[in-house]
């Protein structure tokens, strides 16, 4: 079940802008709680271990890679793995839980900015192990400002997310303090991973669609516009991707980022008019890997065809359900390295 990692990237290719012939393909959440290696490992040393120790973290890292052959590797980590550094308890049960939310504007106050080695060290040292044993190209990543704000101010996950859209409207001036700080931490946290080795950046906004465009244009695009700038000029590329977050399209168009993912709602074909040739990631819907493998084949190849005629890096449009088969996982890697760009069919 080992799958070997090709010579060339179509990934590093169509992440730098090029129309590669095969897309290549990875998926949000391919690591982890729907695999039974994964599961395993959980059960023995609990899912905070399988991140801060670097071995189990790199290990974890690459088993969709060794099973699937996926064309790169996400590191094994959660968006909420600098939030310790900067003062704050964090629990998973299994999304992140915190028993001491922040609120006031004292709260915002006490948080600290760690310097780029104290944020999470482990997380470095993760990603040079995973670059010393494999070849594949290693995606690291962060959440947006707004998305790791979520958290900490709910203290918890579920319900429809009312106590952070009400602190956003009534603490404006402790928001954007709370932004600015995980605006700085976040850049520090993504330089480090790519110190370390990661070749291409990812950043998570998963819950930007929660916001009005108005609210969003104050309080998440700007904080995510200063990290993609700041980020310019390391020699990764820079990967965007906001969830649910239709409505947003033409500010997150305008973001500098050299790719923008988008969920299933948004087709490819839109996007891609509004991107002027950059590079575009996503988006089936993660429900499709619960289905029958020809209605993934033909699901696939839609998306697929939404994709030609520039840079497409084949992804679902969320992370894949827990309850995903991982032979459909595999098909759907297979139906989509068969499939030919240049021919607009398959090879
Ligand atoms: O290969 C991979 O993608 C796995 C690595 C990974 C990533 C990229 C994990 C492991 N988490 C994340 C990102 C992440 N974490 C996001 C952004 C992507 C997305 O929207 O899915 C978000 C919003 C989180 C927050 C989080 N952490 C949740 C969601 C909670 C909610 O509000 O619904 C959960 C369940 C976690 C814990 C977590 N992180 C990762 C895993 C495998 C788990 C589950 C832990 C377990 O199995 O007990």
């Amino acid at each position: 079940m080992r799958r070997e990692v090709p010579e060339v990237s179509d990934f590093l290719e169509a992440a730098s802008g090029v129309n590669t012939r095969k897309a290549p393909i990875w998926l949000m959440r391919q690591a982890g709680r729907y695999l039974p290696e994964f599961i395993e490992l959980k059960k023995r040393y609990g899912f905070w271990r399988l991140c801060s120790e670097p071995e189990l973290a790199a290990e974890v890292t690459l088993q969709p890679v060794r099973r699937f052959g996926v064309d790169a590797a996400i590191l094994f980590s959660d968006i909420m793995t600098p939030v310790p550094a900067m003062g704050m308890k964090i629990e998973f049960a299994p999304g992140p839980v915190i028993a001491d939310p922040v609120r006031s504007l004292a709260d915002v106050r006490a948080l600290g900015t760690p310097a780029r080695d104290e944020i999470a060290p482990f997380v470095g040292e993760a990603i040079s192990a995973i670059r010393e044993s494999s070849r594949v190209p290693l995606i690291g990543f962060a959440g947006a400002p707004l998305t790791v704000a979520l958290y900490l101010v709910e203290g918890g996950t579920g319900g429809e997310r009312r106590i952070f859209r009400n602190w956003l409207q009534q603490n404006p001036q402790a928001a954007h303090l709370l932004l600015e700080k995980l605006t700085t931490v976040i850049t520090e946290y993504l330089t480090m991973q790519v110190e370390a080795g990661a070749q291409a950046i990812q950043i998570f906004d998963s819950w930007a669609g929660l916001l009005d465009a108005e609210t969003y244009a104050e309080f998440s695009l700007p904080y995510v516009a200063r990290i993609l700038t700041d980020l310019n000029g390391l020699g990764v590329s820079r990967h965007y991707t906001a969830i649910n977050a239709h409505h947003l399209l033409r500010d997150v168009a305008g973001l500098p980022a050299d790719v923008i993912g988008v969920d299933w709602r948004t087709p490819l074909a839109v996007v891609k008019d509004m991107i002027g040739g950059r590079t575009v990631q996503g988006n089936l819907d993660p429900c499709v890997l619960n289905a029958p493998l020809e209605v993934i084949t033909a699901k696939a190849r839609h998306v697929l065809k939404q994709g030609l005629g520039g840079p497409h890096i084949f992804n679902l449009g969320h992370g894949v359900d827990p309850d995903t088969p991982p032979a459909h996982v595999l098909h759907l890697v297979d139906v989509v390295h068969e499939f030919d760009r240049h021919a607009g069919d398959e090879a």
